[in-house]
């Protein structure tokens, strides 16, 4: 096996017609082990992606955290999951980059620090404020909340993750630090996104995502005496 283990990348696509095909063909990895998760959209997204040789999902349900479960469900034998948006707006090629840390045996989870252009100033604010918040309540030292990203299925399954919405990259990070999971950051190389953007492309649509992950943030810092019961760990 050549130290490789199984790779999934999971891409949550919703109206991705023209960046579609793009990400599938700078993939580093065989492109059937990418899983596009179609959200019901209303262009040729579905059909651009099986035509680009990824296995395609339908979601009816909208929502970027449900759109990486039934992913999920769907690639039970990978040792290795990624996410990755279909907007083009990282690079494929660095998926390389984020594996090597699990391949190797020195990290659970691989975190993409977004660096470059591309992102609305109103979005880098709401990463922010959401970060700091995280790292003040949980002593973590994380500095973005990007979508790309791979961690170890078994690690990821042991998460437990809930969210439907634009809170699962804030739960699965909250989460392995509480796990104590062996997480890394690495920069990836970001550029403006091909096509309309879902959340942050708008002002209203980073101050709805980010008024969700704040919320996010709360339930799990409520929560988290529950969790650690749960794991057995003392009290204080
Ligand atoms: N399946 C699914 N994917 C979604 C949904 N909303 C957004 N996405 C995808 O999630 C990724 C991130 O969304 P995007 O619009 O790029 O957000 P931005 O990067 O904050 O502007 C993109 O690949 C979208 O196609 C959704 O409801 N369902
Ligand atoms: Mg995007």
């Amino acid at each position: 096996m050549n130290g490789r283990r199984s790779v999934a990348v999971i891409i949550p696509a919703l109206n991705e017609e023209q960046s579609i095909g793009l990400v599938l063909s700078h993939l580093p990895i065989p492109v059937p082990s990418a899983v596009v998760v179609d959200n019901g959209s209303t262009d040729r997204t579905a059909e651009f992606a099986a035509a680009g040789g990824a296995r395609v999902v339908r979601e009816p349900k909208r929502g970027y955290g449900a759109a990486c479960m039934a992913g999920l469900a769907v690639c039970a034998d990978a040792e290795i999951v990624a996410f990755l948006d279909a907007d083009f707006s990282e690079e494929p090629q660095q998926l390389r980059d984020l594996l090597a840390p699990i391949e190797s045996g020195d990290a659970d989870l691989v975190l993409g620090a977004r660096v470059g252009e591309g992102r609305p100033w109103h979005a880098s604010l709401g990463t922010w404020g959401c970060v700091t918040a995280i790292n003040l309540l949980w002593g973590t030292s994380y500095t973005d909340l990007g979508p790309f990203r791979a961690i170890r299925r078994s690690a990821l399954d042991a998460l437990a993750m809930t969210d439907r919405t634009w809170g699962w990259t804030i739960e699965m990070q909250v989460k392995a630090a509480e796990q104590g999971l062996r997480t890394i950051e690495i920069p990836v190389r970001t550029r403006p996104r091909i096509g309309q953007s879902k959340i942050s492309g708008t002002l209203s649509g980073t101050i709805r995502a980010a008024t969700r992950m704040l919320a996010m943030i709360l339930t799990l810092r409520l929560t988290r005496q529950g969790r650690r019961q749960s794991r057995g760990v003392p009290r204080g």
